[in-house]
């Protein structure tokens, strides 16, 4: 390990180019090499040289905000339409476009069975009923009358990332191939403190969980997992959760696959087994290589991707880069990614940009200095159970190659001569 500043600086720490992860913090770029991301020298400036917004005012404040018309191209790739529109709606968060941790809310992705309801929250209820001594039922005014919590987390769809199971690599990017993922600070009522008001049967370990949607989708929780962290959603990034994600409440159960994550939520029935809904017999279970089936895997295990460079992107010449990512697990914080570039033969560990929360996408960051020549890209996510993200032949291994959620495993990138990024396998 590098023990003073001047060794991060020229140190390559592992094959290929890539950099020890403090590079950028100590300042030492400069000693890296001449050009950063491909950039030449900037130009001289003068200071009288006022550009036409500064010589007119400008626009007026407004009542709810939008983003440059600039960065109008930054959109969530929506489902094609097909015959049952309703059915098959959902679309995925451009995660090659944004940084930092938090999904934007005109960004998350979506994903609903029977469309989004138009719920009037004057009317909207939750019931609480089955194995408790109270069964009750709280308008909206009464939830807000609740203790909250506020936490970062993200949702993801258990479907996503299923590109990586085909036989030949699907071309796409990284939002493409793996939107169905975002992350938000969530404000709710712990479930855990309605519960209680209620009265648990002390028989009950389970909770059916509807939502208020024309598919009313239902989803069984245990109760454990109810009572440790599940939180009544009604605010997303400081505002009242949008209608696409389950105005005016939604179930979040953290870490577990997005389908748990009931959204326009009204009834909860304790009960003392899983209900055996549609969403966990027919679908969200995976088909294993003996022909039975594995069930109630809720909890999503180590992941991570390289957003920046990705599937799509074009390479700005040789030098100096930023690679860019997202890790996550839903059994709990990041310990440790890891950044290959040369396909898995040497990797160096990446920085984690603070603060970690559990169950929540982590940024991470490492230097690189590509030389121009074909290399191979991958990032592989540990969580604080150890849990190590595997490679697809190492999936396929453990599960078969019939299953067709949860998949987690290493996404490689491959650039080309010329500076393509494709989805390649290994
Ligand atoms: N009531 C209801 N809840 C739902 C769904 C739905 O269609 N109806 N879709 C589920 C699925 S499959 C996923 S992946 C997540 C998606 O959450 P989002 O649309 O907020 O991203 O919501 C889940 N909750
Ligand atoms: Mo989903």
């Amino acid at each position: 390990m590098p023990k003073n500043k001047t060794q991060y600086e020229s140190e390559q720490v592992a094959g290929n180019g890539l950099l020890h992860r403090r590079l950028f913090l100590s300042g030492g770029m400069a000693l890296v090499g001449a050009g950063f991301l491909g950039v030449k020298q900037a130009q001289a400036a003068n200071p009288t040289d006022f550009p036409d917004w500064m010589r007119v005012e400008g626009s007026s404040a407004g009542e709810y905000g939008l983003r440059s018309s600039h960065e109008s191209d930054v959109v969530r790739l929506v489902n094609p339409r097909q015959g049952a529109v309703a059915i098959a709606s959902g679309s995925r968060t451009p995660l090659e476009r944004l940084e930092g941790m938090i999904t934007p809310n005109a960004l998350h992705f979506e994903r609903h069975h029977s469309g989004i309801p138009d719920i009037n929250p004057d009317q909207h209820r939750l019931m609480l009923h089955g194995m408790v001594q109270r069964p009750l039922s709280f308008s909206m005014d009464a939830l807000h009358r609740y203790p909250m919590e506020t936490r970062t987390h993200f949702i993801e769809c258990s479907g996503n990332s299923r590109a990586l199971n085909a036989a030949n690599p699907v071309q796409g990017t990284a939002g493409s191939l793996h939107g169905l993922l975002s992350c938000t600070e969530w404000t709710g009522i712990p479930l855990a403190i309605l519960l209680d008001e209620a009265g648990l049967d002390p028989s009950a370990s389970w909770l059916l969980a509807e939502g208020a949607d024309a598919a009313a989708m239902s989803r069984s929780i245990p109760l454990d997992k109810a009572l440790d962290d599940a939180l009544l959603v009604l605010y997303q990034n400081g505002e009242a959760i949008r209608p696409s994600n389950g105005y005016p409440l939604r179930l979040l159960v953290p870490g577990y696959e997005g389908n748990a994550n009931v959204k326009w939520l009204r009834r909860l029935k304790v009960t003392d087994a899983p209900t055996m809904t549609r969403d966990e017999t027919s679908k969200y279970t995976d088909l294993l290589a003996d022909g039975t089936s594995r069930m109630f895997s809720l909890n999503l295990e180590s992941k991570s991707v390289i957003t920046s460079p990705s599937g799509g992107q074009q390479m700005n010449g040789p030098g100096l880069y930023q690679i860019s990512g997202l890790a996550w697990s839903g059994h709990g914080r990041i310990t440790k990614v890891e950044v290959s570039a040369d396909g898995g033969l040497s990797w160096a560990e990446a920085a984690l940009s603070g603060p970690v929360h559990s169950k929540s996408l982590t940024r991470f960051r490492l230097p690189w200095r590509w030389n121009g020549n074909e290399s191979i890209l991958m990032s592989r996510a540990t969580d604080e159970t150890g849990f190590i993200q595997p490679t697809r032949q190492q999936i396929f291994a453990k599960w078969g190659t019939r299953f067709g959620y949860h998949t987690n495993s290493i996404q490689c990138w491959g650039i080309s001569g010329t500076g393509e990024v494709n989805n390649v396998y290994i």
